[in-house]
């Protein structure tokens, strides 16, 4: 072969690796060829170019090992795969999105690569949300004491993202095995670099204390040589390591984006100059190393396969196996009841004795304080180094939990008002509830988001909301929502040992109220999600509700009951709104024919509206009314007590509607 071994050698290289990078980089020039021609023929609405990228992209690869450490990858690396090893066929059943696709069985975009034998995970569209996935991760490595690095990468562009800030933050205060590699093309679709930031990424690195490089990413040697020592340093324990890698875009954003609109051609000329390809093309041609043949056939093979059966398309939503279908003894040990909050904390308690795997963060969780509202107090010293204060910063909370649930553990994280819980969002709503689905079931994340919620506190529009829609309108998540001690100790017991994610609702309210102590069931009692509670049973209407408003209703039949009115109602507690128990609401409301739905999110778009329609459509022959809702008011809720009052529903409202029902 056409290898000068003696010039290799005195560049400190085995001519090995040389050989072993030109070819990866023609295979990616074949590959992206392909990518073009399927674009051109519409059969692939989502591309986008590596070039000018892959020579770091395989560096990288070639600097860690494939199988041993983990990829979290962003939507222009399809170079990496190739520098990993991932098979031509599963890089076009990706592009072409065929039947059997490995990357996502046709469920993610293209460009999106996922592959379990490479731990490579599932990455979506959003830009930045990888990098503290990434930071939770590294967290499980380190925790588990491997030396395994996790490598996570992303365009200079999505270091805009808050997420991004985060994670270095995190990675480095915990010195964790992290790779970053920002590929800086100088462009962010059409946004320049100088339009996202005054800073330079690699001294941006460096003010959070992090080891930080900033390389060539066009020429090998040097990036090589730069990088090896650090990478093995990285892997030897002494933590992160950040690197700007200078690239350039030769091709457009992606297939949607045309650059001649926002480019001059001075400067498209510029990157051609660049191209790591022209250095190498001649040679890797010559050696004769791969043919264009080869890819082709690969690629054609993939084209001639199906799309995947339409049945296929919301599989792997949650996890076929439910774990827990059956309640067990609920029979409590003693009499002595317990607050919600005591019933939750022992709840964890047993836990976490069970599952030595459980971790748990949040802000001010840790003891002596155990939370802002004690919930976790006495975790800390109970099981030391597996219960911490997390960064004020809720994307860090989830995002991280979702890396360490990837990395095999089970975090129990606390958001301290639900009203906080929107820096988190992107990630639950995108990032944690589709990673099973849109990785056809290979990388799944069971996790727990504890959320206080609720109002009736004083707490004022920024600590009494009720976001249960929110959550239960995203399809991957499972919502409880206990409205008593005895549940929600079995609840967190089930959500704890669930193969999916859970959001769990603890409202402020009930925290220590006197009317939600129950006697406190055993350490062996759980509760399976999806059965509501007949709370007390009726003939004539049915009330349903959760959390605080299943309280509100018994007080409203008091209310009546004193002005001599004894309607004979049935109360049902959901206790889970994921799944919901259709099956009770339904055999209820076939029985009574008149159904108020009362809870204590807006009215707008609520969950009482689901149920409404539930009904209306399973059961409409059966009633003797419209079904009715009592809800807040669609506003948020204000401070001074008699305006939380009129906002939030109460007592008399829920009186009032059954009365008005009752004489429909
Ligand atoms: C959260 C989010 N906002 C906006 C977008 C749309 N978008 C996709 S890529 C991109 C630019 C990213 O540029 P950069 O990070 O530099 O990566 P590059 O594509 O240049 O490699 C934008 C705005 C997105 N995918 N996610
Ligand atoms: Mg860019």
């Amino acid at each position: 072969m056409a290898v000068n071994k003696a010039a290799a050698k005195t560049l400190g290289i085995e001519p090995e690796i040389f050989l072993a990078l030109y070819e990866k980089m023609l295979r990616t020039f074949y590959v992206e060829e392909m990518g073009r021609l399927f674009v051109r023929a519409g059969k692939c609405s989502f591309y986008a170019s590596t070039r000018g990228h892959e020579k770091l992209q395989i560096a990288c690869a070639m600097l860690l090992e494939p199988g041993k450490d983990w990829f979290l990858p962003y939507y222009r690396e399809k170079a990496l795969m190739i520098g990993l090893g991932m098979p031509l066929e599963h890089l076009f059943q990706g592009l072409l999105s065929r039947d059997g696709d490995p990357n996502s069985l046709g469920r993610n975009m293209s460009e999106h690569y996922s592959s379990r034998e490479l731990r490579v995970v599932s990455p979506t569209a959003c830009t930045g949300t990888q990098f503290l996935q990434a930071v939770g991760l590294a967290r499980a490595v380190k925790a588990d004491k491997k030396d395994e690095i996790v490598y996570v990468s992303g365009g200079e562009g999505s270091t805009s993202e808050g997420e991004f800030f985060e994670a270095l933050n995190k990675a480095q205060r915990d010195l964790l095995p992290v790779l970053f590699v920002i590929q800086n093309n100088g462009y962010a679709i059409s946004v320049p670099q100088e339009q996202q930031t005054h800073s330079q990424l690699d001294e941006v690195a460096r003010g959070f204390g992090m080891k930080s490089v900033r390389v060539d990413g066009t020429r090998f040697t040097e990036m090589h040589r730069t990088l090896q020592p650090l990478v093995a340093s990285i892997r030897r324990g002494t933590g992160p390591l950040f690197v700007e890698a200078m690239v350039v875009r030769l091709d457009s954003h992606s297939s949607s984006d045309d650059q001649t609109k926002y480019r001059a051609e001075q400067d498209m000329e510029e990157a051609r100059r660049k191209d790591p390809m022209t250095h190498t093309e001649m040679r890797i041609r010559q050696m004769g190393l791969l043919t264009d043949k080869e890819i082709e056939a690969a690629a054609r093979a993939v084209d001639a396969l199906p799309f995947p059966p339409e049945a296929s398309a919301t599989g792997d939503i949650f996890s076929a196996d439910r774990v827990i279908v059956e309640e067990t003894d609920p029979t409590p040990p003693s009499d002595k009841p317990v607050t919600m909050v005591e019933a939750i904390n022992h709840g964890l308690m047993e836990e976490m004795k069970r599952n030595p795997k459980i971790v748990m963060w949040g802000e001010d969780i840790q003891d002596p304080k155990g939370g802002v509202f004690g919930v976790t107090r006495g975790l800390t010293e109970a099981f030391p180094g597996r219960v911490e204060n997390s960064p004020l910063a809720e994307a860090t909370i989830v995002g991280m939990a979702k890396g360490m649930a990837i990395g095999g553990y089970k975090p129990i994280i606390e958001i301290q008002f639900a009203d906080y819980s929107f820096p988190g969002y992107m990630q639950m709503r995108n990032e944690i509830p589709t990673l099973r689905w849109r990785s056809g079931g290979a990388w799944t994340c069971p996790l727990v988001v504890r959320i206080a919620t609720g109002g009736y506190i004083r707490g004022g529009p920024f600590h009494s909301q009720c976001p249960e829609t929110l959550y239960a309108h995203t399809p991957g998540w499972y919502v409880a929502y206990p409205s008593n001690a005895a549940d929600a100790k079995g609840l967190i017991k089930a959500a704890c040992r669930m193969d999916d994610p859970v959001i769990f609702f603890e409202h402020k309210g009930l925290y220590r109220q006197v009317y939600s102590k129950s006697p406190e069931p055993g350490p062996d009692y759980v509760l399976p999600f999806g059965k509501a509670r007949v709370v007390r049973a009726g003939d004539d209407l049915t009330v349903v509700a959760w959390g605080r408003t299943v309280h509100m209703a018994q007080q409203a039949l008091g209310a009546l009951a004193s002005e001599g009115q004894e309607p004979s109602v049935e109360i049902l507690d959901l206790r889970t709104l994921v799944p919901m128990d259709l099956d009770a609401v339904l055999s209820s409301a076939r029985k009574t024919g008149r159904v108020l739905v009362a809870h204590e999110a807006p009215m707008l778009a609520g969950m009482g509206a689901e149920v409404a329609a539930r009904i209306a459509d399973a059961a409409f022959d059966r009633l003797d009314a419209p079904v009715r809702r009592v809800a807040a008011r669609d506003s948020f809720v204000p401070f001074a007590p008699n305006l939380e009052a009129a906002v939030l529903p109460s007592v008399e409202e829920i009186a009032g509607a059954i009365k008005d029902l009752m004489q429909y």
